[in-house]
C-alpha cells in the first residue's frame, strides 16, 4: 500500500487527539496527526526553534501515548516544512541553576528519549535544518533518521559548560563512530548532513525535494511488517545495547566528576552567557 504521506495540514494540536477525559492545557508546541497505521508528530515552536522545553517534551510524550492508543505503526517526528533549525535542544532558560543535576534521570529531555526509545513502534527522524544538543541526541535515539542537505548535527555540552549524563554519552557512543563523537563532544561545532551519514548519525540523506516521500514510503512500507515482531525487536535492541558492565565505583566516579561541572562556576557562566547572548569567559572553575 503505498501511503501518501499527511502534510501538517493534516496535522492538529495534541489535546484535539485525546479522548473526552484529557483535561490538560491547550496543546500547540507538537502537532500530532495520528490516522493509523503511521503518525506524524510535528515540532511546533519556532519562535523559540523548538527547544525541548518541558512543556513541548509533555506534549511529546503524550503524542506518542495517544500513538500507543492507537496503535499505530509508525511515527514520523519532524519539524515544520523548510525550517532552518529542526530543534536548538534542552531549553536552556530551563536548565537548573542550584546544583542540581542538569540532566537527571526525571529531566524532560531524559523523558523525552526514554519515550521514543521505549515506544512499540518505530520512530523515524525526518530532519531538515540544525540540530543541536540534546535534540542531536533525540534523533540519534530515533529508530531511523532521514535528513536534506540542509541538516546539521551539533553535540553542545562543552558550548554551555554542561556535563552530559552517562546514559547519554553511551546511548550516543552505540550508534555513532567514537572518534566523531569526541570531535563533536570537544568541538561543540555542527558536522554536515555528509558527515552525519558517514558517521551513522543518520541512516540516510536525501535530497529536500525528496524527503517527504522517501520517509513516508519507509514508513509505510514498516507499517506492512509485523507489528509484534517489530515491538519486540526494537525492545531486545534497547535492552541489548543499553547493557553494559559498569562497578557502582565506575558510576559514582563519573556522577562526581559531573557534579564538580554542574557545580562550578563555569556553568553557570554558560548559561549566563546564553541568556545575555554573548560569548561565555570560561575561568575553568
Ligand atoms: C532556549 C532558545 C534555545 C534553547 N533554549 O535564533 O547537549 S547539552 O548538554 O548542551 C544540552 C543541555 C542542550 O541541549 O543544551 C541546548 C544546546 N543548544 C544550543 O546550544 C543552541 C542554542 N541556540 C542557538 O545557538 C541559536 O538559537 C540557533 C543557532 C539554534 C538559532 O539561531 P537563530 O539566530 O535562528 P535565535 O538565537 O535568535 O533564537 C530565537 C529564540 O529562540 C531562543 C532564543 O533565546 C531566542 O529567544 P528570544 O527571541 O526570546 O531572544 N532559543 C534558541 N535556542 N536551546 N531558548
Amino acid at each position: 500500500m503505498g501511503f501518501e504521506h499527511r502534510c501538517v495540514a493534516h496535522a492538529a494540536p495534541v489535546d484535539s487527539m485525546r479522548s473526552v477525559c484529557w483535561k490538560g492545557p491547550p496543546m500547540s508546541l507538537v502537532l500530532l496527526d495520528a490516522e493509523p497505521p503511521v503518525a506524524t508528530l510535528t515540532l511546533n515552536h519556532d519562535e523559540k526553534r523548538n527547544a525541548l522545553s518541558c512543556a513541548l517534551i509533555s506534549e511529546l510524550t503524550e503524542a506518542l501515548a495517544i500513538c500507543r492508543e492507537r496503535e499505530v505503526r509508525s511515527v514520523v517526528l519532524r519539524a515544520r516544512k523548510g525550517v532552518k533549525v529542526w530543534s536548538a535542544g534542552h531549553d536552556i532558560s530551563e536548565l537548573p541553576k542550584n546544583g542540581r543535576d542538569p540532566l537527571a534521570y526525571n529531566d524532560p529531555l531524559e523523558q523525552a528519549i526514554r519515550a521514543v526509545r521505549e515506544h512499540p513502534a518505530p520512530v523515524i527522524a525526518m530532519v531538515e535544518g540544525s540540530v543541536w544538543g540534546g535534540a542531536c541526541e533525540l534523533v540519534i535515539c530515533c529508530d531511523l533518521a532521514i535528513a536534506a542537505p540542509t541538516a546539521t548535527f551539533a553535540l553542545t555540552p562543552a558550548r554551555l559548560g554542561v556535563p552530559y549524563n552517562a546514559a547519554g554519552v553511551l546511548r550516543i557512543m552505540n550508534e555513532v563512530d567514537l572518534s566523531t563523537v569526541k570531535e563533536m563532544f570537544f568541538t561543540g561545532r555542527p558536522i554536515s548532513a555528509e558527515r552525519a551519514l558517514a558517521s551513522e548519525v543518520i541512516n540516510h540523506l536525501v535530497p529536500a525535494e525528496e524527503l517527504e516521500s522517501f520517509t513516508y514510503e519507509m514508513a509505510g512500507a514498516i507499517t506492512q511488517m509485523s507489528p509484534l515482531s517489530i515491538a519486540v525487536a526494537k525492545e531486545q535492541i534497547r535492552l541489548l545495547s543499553d547493557a553494559r558492565p559498569l562497578s557502582p565505583e565506575a558510576f559514582e566516579r563519573i556522577q562526581g566528576m559531573r557534579r564538580t561541572v554542574y557545580d562550578s562556576g563555569d556553568y553557570r557562566e554558560g548559561i549566563r552567557a546564553f541568556m545575555e547572548k554573548r560569548p561565555p569567559r570560561w575561568t575553568g572553575r
